[in-house]
């Protein structure tokens, strides 16, 4: 048996987002977000047809949920600010009811002794700005600038620990590559002017709230994949995993913690004759305005092969034109969600910060074990015995604790998630809380045993294996 102790004042928690938790009430005033939007549109898109609406109603049950954070042992907790409940359209009038709910979670938290963390744009572009081309147009950076003053000036009092963004280059991919998020278009120029846009709004907001001179941090929140090749003696395989990398990771780790994009990028992105438009000073604001604080999400790394599949042409160039993802035989499953697990990428990530990054502070903002069907581990009180969960975080906190034996500024870890929470088009259909909600049974909350456990980690600062 081994102890792991974590350093003193290590944050314990979970991360949510606004979109995913609050749910909306009639005359709440809140604008639409793509997601309202989407759903309207396009519900078969969304696992069960369940939308945006049916969420785990954190706007009128936050009391209760910050109550069983409590219980489950948070010393902290992240959500986000819904741009479209704060700002209705995007720019313009400020919604007093938004106001006044952000306030009472925030004010309730730390009266809790519970560390606010709060971001800014989780994937929920307000409507009234994705009509008039969303990241895509300039404007979209000015009005977000905006929005992120008027969270400064409201709650930067209170909230010392802030994030430009949750995962950027997810709606790069889901919105410009893929075709997993509104408004679903395929095109990588698109995908770039759009990650660029998300970079420099990113750099205006830690340009803005560091001269308002507050007291606290601001940074950003990475979904970091490490990207393995399948032969790492292979330089064809190399050469792959090295450019999924540069699309995926360092398009926005670079220019976050460097203030530069990294040259084999641009030289990727010239040779497409792909460079985005920048206007005049854009650069030396990304170069001057980088982050205090890295929020690094973790869940399973890339597996990459040199490109041996024919190159798609229906859609113009993409990403994957350089490489192939490989399903590496043998690799540890979460059979519940179908991704890999491999613990140590949480190490590796952490490594690469520290030996290439200046070694910037930074905590894990996400990690967690989405299960389908987790009722079926339900015992006969109805608590979930989620002893893989228990199991998935101890494999995972071993590696940033032997990260931070090493010299990583590691400096909390939240799972990702408090109560199961609606996952975008995959809604329920996934859950990764500490807390099981029931949504037959009006969102009823039922602690896990996972919740139990990680209340003795955050109590002991640790734990024994
Ligand atoms: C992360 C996002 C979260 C959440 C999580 C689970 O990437 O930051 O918002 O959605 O993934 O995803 P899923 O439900 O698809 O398993």
């Amino acid at each position: 048996m081994t102890t792991y102790t974590f350093p003193k004042g290590f944050w314990w928690g979970s991360a949510a987002s606004g979109p995913q938790t609050e749910g909306v009430l009639t005359n709440d005033g809140k604008g639409d977000s793509i997601w309202d939007h989407w759903y309207k549109e396009a519900p078969e898109r969304f696992f069960d047809q369940v939308g945006p609406e049916k969420t785990s109603q954190f706007l009128t049950k936050y009391q209760e949920d910050i109550q069983l954070m409590k219980q489950t042992g948070h010393t902290s907790f992240r959500t986000s600010i819904q741009w479209s409940r704060l700002i209705p359209e995007g720019t313009g009038a400020v919604n007093p009811e938004a106001v006044a709910f952000y306030n009472a979670v925030i004010d309730e938290l730390i009266a809790n002794d519970i560390e606010p963390f709060i971001n800014l744009f989780h994937f929920d572009m307000p409507m009234a700005m994705q009509a008039k081309g969303g990241w895509l147009n300039r404007e979209t950076v000015e009005a977000y600038v905006a929005y992120a003053k008027t969270c400064f000036e409201l709650f930067g009092d209170r909230v010392t620990k802030w994030f430009t963004h949750n995962e950027p280059i997810v709606p790069v991919e889901g919105g410009y590559l893929y075709d997993f998020h509104y408004p679903n278009h395929i095109n990588l120029k698109e995908a770039i002017q759009v990650a660029y846009h998300e970079n420099l709004a990113s750099a205006m907001a830690i340009q803005a709230y560091h001269a308002m001179d507050l007291a606290g941090e601001i940074g950003i929140i990475l979904n970091l994949t490490p990207s393995y090749p399948r032969d790492p003696e292979n330089p064809a395989d190399v050469k792959a995993a090295n450019i999924a990398d540069l699309f995926f990771n360092r398009s926005f780790l670079d220019p976050a913690i460097k203030g530069e994009f990294p040259a084999e990028l641009i030289a990727i992105v010239q040779e497409l004759e792909m460079v985005p438009a920048i206007l005049e000073g854009d650069l030396a604001i990304i170069q001057n305005n980088t982050i205090d604080l890295l929020g690094i999400n973790y869940y399973q790394p890339r597996r990459i092969k040199a490109k041996e599949s024919a190159v798609d042409h229906s859609h113009g160039p993409l990403p994957d034109d350089f490489f192939d993802n490989y399903d590496m035989p043998n690799r540890k499953m979460n059979v519940y969600r179908g991704w890999e697990i491999y613990e140590k990428g949480i190490y590796d990530i952490l490594t690469n910060v520290r030996e290439n990054y200046g070694n910037l502070p930074c905590y894990i903002s996400e990690n967690g074990m989405g299960v389908e069907g987790e009722e079926r581990f339900a015992d006969e009180n109805g608590a979930i015995q989620d002893d893989y969960r228990i199991r998935f975080v101890k494999d995972h906190l071993k590696y940033v604790h032997q990260a931070i034996q090493e010299g990583s500024s590691v400096r909390g870890y939240h799972m990702w998630t408090c109560m199961d929470n609606w996952s975008w088009t995959n809604a329920y259909k996934n859950r990764y809380g500490f807390i099981a909600v029931d949504l037959n049974q009006d969102a009823k909350r039922t602690i896990k045993k996972s919740g139990h456990w990680f209340k003795t980690v955050s109590d002991q600062n640790g734990f024994t294996d």
